[in-house]
């Protein structure tokens, strides 16, 4: 009963070798033994060579081309062996330096190895196009654990086997920046774990389902990656003891609204808008007054229509389909495509200035009546909430004419809030749809998956909430494998040194660690009526400087050093984004529509609006504000996770298969610590295992019993009498920690006495026959 899966913790341990020579500085060890190095040349490629001569500080290498180089000697590691070309795991390669991981994961990303081990960590390198390592076949491989090279496959196969096993809710946490593969590596995982867990509640067949609606609706095309996240998920998998999906729970993070009325150059707004143009059926587009992509002001703005080679007419029935496997009824389907078809004419509709303060009225043409028409409400009512704003002027209530700019913003603003409205309702009606069977089991699988760390030529307030989620996931990460892991070492009371780690607690601390920090300066100057983006930037150079991480610029910009690199953010928008409010006559507006899903939407601001208990929590707070309490959640759960962690990697720039940059991916490795994950499982115990489960497994073998009274001196003469190396292990107060492979050397022990037991015992009974 007490047997645990002991082939599955040496699986990854199967390399024996466990510390990096003594080659540091040793150039006359070089020199001697003819080793290969690898030398950074002058163009910063990395070569292979070997070492002719050495004077000073500089060397002389002979490349793999015959031509000798003078390289300074700080540009010159040792290369691995052959014999270690293409190691699944990095922990594997006995000289641990970056052109020797570099080259690792280029050897296996050339014949498509795509995955790699870091020690814990599963690195998936971006093919950008078709590999054959996904279907069936494969994932019946990994099913019957015949297979097991690393793969998102095996991550979810070792998460499943954790909660049927220990019953402890798991986490898939895949990281990365932009387009480096989070998004399809989460689809994946998902597909394993339905494959795993299908057949008893209809509802795995949903799950995968769900992602054409949120990809649709949520993801759209930037200059980095034309599939991009522009939300953040978490999609909570349960099963039921039996190992059988029960049911799931899709959570979303903050979508970004703005790219709906306003896009950069060669960018997109959501796939869904250009779906809907190119794949509704004639009588639909007739219904909803439909044109052409190109014709409308918010789409057309950014010189960018189409992706090739997509074809949407397709992916609009594939939607259509999903909405049915969800339940939406059909009339609701057509509903949320009326509103679509409303926030794309209500871009279309323009002000004529009319006196000379820019006050404006509505050109009543046909884009106005369309938005009319397809939200049900009175034309006339729309036009004048999109250009006046009433004002109470004692008992009187009187209404102002808006100016230009006033009157875009409350447009643009209706546009925003019937979009976001929509896609949390799609959230509900998914969510609606996946509670099968009972939830919160204790048995459960999250996968999250939100946008990746983003540094455009300029940054805005977008792009510092998706760092800003990136930098507390880093965190995460750090705290789970190098701090909690370190103080494990030491709480247990091992000899240890620690190894240090980039910790990202400074970056942290600029932004949300109160008194003085970013986002207190930014709620502050969002709620001074007189504050401007300048008077925003020159507040953060006041109060910021001393942090490390934070550099002021001239005019409205600023720099700040996350852990993935510095970016550049220019605070113009900042506090109008920050503040985002819906005019109370907007709402007003949705409530007086005739469409349901209007009403809805305007219940439920109201609602917030007007119930004192969620009052400070939502329409009072800033957007800032309230993303941050939702990291916080966010972070909350996983806590209470086991984590398994993914680090997806982006090879080139440019979304190109067969291309790899090296310094790209060098800095991606980099900024996310890979390396010294690797050296921390390199240097450290990866297998640990408590007295009493030592003593469980290998106790009844002792020979001395009289040493064994406690529980640490039984492992302490497990230990001695199994005959392990003392560098091999350690033992805690409370727990024996072994080195990569050694819980493989115990049990090739314990096979071994447990053979003379029995021919011992078959002598015994020999005599007594
Ligand atoms: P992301 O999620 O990390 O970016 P995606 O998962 O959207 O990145 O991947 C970007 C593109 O890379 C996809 O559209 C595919 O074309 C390709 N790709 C990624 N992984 C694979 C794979 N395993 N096999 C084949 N192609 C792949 V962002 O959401 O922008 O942070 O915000
Ligand atoms: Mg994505």
């Amino acid at each position: 009963k007490e047997e645990k899966d002991w082939s599955k913790k040496t699986r990854t341990e199967k390399i024996t070798e466990e510390h990096e020579p003594e080659w540091v500085n040793n150039v006359e060890y070089f020199i001697n033994e003819e080793l290969c190095v690898w030398c950074r040349v002058s163009n910063g490629e990395w070569h292979l060579g070997k070492i002719q001569s050495t004077s000073g500080d500089a060397a002389w290498v002979m490349l793999s081309t015959a031509q000798v180089v003078k390289v300074s000697m700080k540009e010159i590691f040792p290369a691995n062996p052959d014999i270690s070309e293409g190691v699944e795991d990095l922990i594997q390669l006995s000289y641990l330096n970056e052109p020797s991981v570099l080259h690792n994961l280029r050897v296996r990303y050339s014949q498509d190895l795509i995955y790699s081990k870091a020690g814990p960590v599963l690195i998936a390198v971006n093919p950008f196009k078709k590999v054959q390592i996904y279907g069936n076949n494969i994932l019946s491989a990994y099913q019957k654990k015949s297979l097991d090279a690393p793969h998102v496959y095996a991550v979810a196969d070792a998460a499943y086997d954790e909660i049927m096993r220990e019953e402890k809710n798991q986490s898939i946490i895949i990281s990365g920046e932009s387009g480096a593969g989070k998004t399809e590596t989460a689809k994946y995982a998902m597909q394993y774990l339905e494959a795993l867990g299908g057949g008893s509640f209809g509802v795995e067949n949903e799950i995968l389902k769900t992602n054409c609606i949120l990809e649709a609706f949520g993801n759209a095309k930037t200059s980095r990656n034309d599939n991009s996240s522009r939300f953040g998920k978490l999609m909570e998998i349960h099963f039921s003891a039996k190992g059988k999906i029960c049911g799931a729970k899709l959570e979303t993070f903050s979508l970004d609204q703005s790219r709906v009325v306003q896009l950069s150059n060669g960018e997109r707004s959501y796939h869904i808008f250009y779906e809907l143009c190119a794949g509704a059926s004639p009588i639909l587009k007739e219904k909803l007054k439909l044109k052409a992509a190109s014709e409308y002001n918010y789409l057309n703005q950014s010189n960018c229509l189409t992706i090739d080679p997509i074809d949407y007419a397709q992916k609009f029935h594939k939607l259509m389909e999903a909405f049915n496997i969800v339940q939406i009824p059909q009339d609701y389907q057509e509903r949320a495509f009326a509103l679509l078809a409303a926030v794309l004419w209500l871009g279309n509709v323009s002000f004529e200035v009319i006196d000379n303060e820019n006050h404006v009225e509505v050109v009543a043409d046909e884009a106005v009546t369309n938005v009319a028409m397809l939200m049900g409400c009175n034309s006339q009512d729309l036009m004048v909430v999109l250009s006046t704003c009433k004002l109470q002027a004692g008992r009187d209530c009187i209404a102002k004419r808006l100016t230009l700019r006033q009157a875009t913003d409350m447009r643009d603003s209706l546009a925003k809030t019937i979009y976001a409205s929509l896609f949390d309702w799609l959230v509900e009606q998914i969510n609606t749809s996946l509670e099968v069977g009972r939830l919160r089991t204790g048995r459960s699988i999250s996968i999250l998956d939100i946008y990746g760390f983003e540094s455009f030529k300029t940054n805005s307030f977008e792009q510092f909430c998706i760092n800003y989620a990136n930098e507390r996931l880093q965190q995460h990460f750090n705290r789970h494998l190098f701090q909690l892991e370190q103080e494990e070492y030491e709480g247990d009371g091992i000899d240890w040194t620690k190894l240090g780690f980039k910790d990202n607690q400074e970056c942290l601390d600029l932004i949300e660690k109160k008194p003085i920090c970013l986002v207190p300066l930014l709620d502050e100057e969002s709620n001074f009526p007189k504050s401007t983006d300048t008077t925003f930037a020159n507040k953060l150079k006041q109060h910021l400087k001393a942090n490390s991480c934070f550099r002021g610029e001239r005019g409205r910009g600023f720099r700040v050093s996350h852990y993935a690199g510095e970016v550049l953010y220019d605070t113009n928008g900042f506090l109008d984004k920050n503040r985002d409010p819906v005019h109370v006559d907007l709402i007003q507006l949705l409530s007086s529509c005739k469409c349901q899903l209007l009403n809805l939407f305007s219940t439920k601001m109201r609602h917030k609006s007007l119930n004192p208990a969620t009052f400070s929590e939502s329409m009072n707070q800033s957007v800032i504000t309230k993303f941050k309490g939702q990291l916080f959640k966010l972070m909350n759960k996983l806590e209470g996770t086991t984590p398994h962690f993914i680090r997806c990697i982006k090879p080139n720039s440019n979304q190109l298969p067969g291309i790899y940059e090296e310094n790209h991916v060098l800095q991606q490795l980099r900024c996310c610590g890979v390396l010294e994950v690797v050296r921390i499982s390199k240097s450290g115990y990866p297998t640990r295992l408590t007295h009493q489960e030592l003593a469980a497994r290998y106790g009844f073998l002792l020979l001395d019993t009289k040493s064994s009274q406690d529980p640490l001196s039984t492992s302490n003469a497990i230990m001695k009498q199994f005959n392990l190396p003392p560098e091999m292990y350690q033992v805690g107060y409370t727990k024996t920690y072994l080195r990569t492979g050694q819980i493989g050397v115990l049990e090739e022990r314990r096979r071994y006495f447990l053979r003379g037991i029995r021919g011992l015992q078959k002598q015994f009974r020999g005599y007594q026959t």
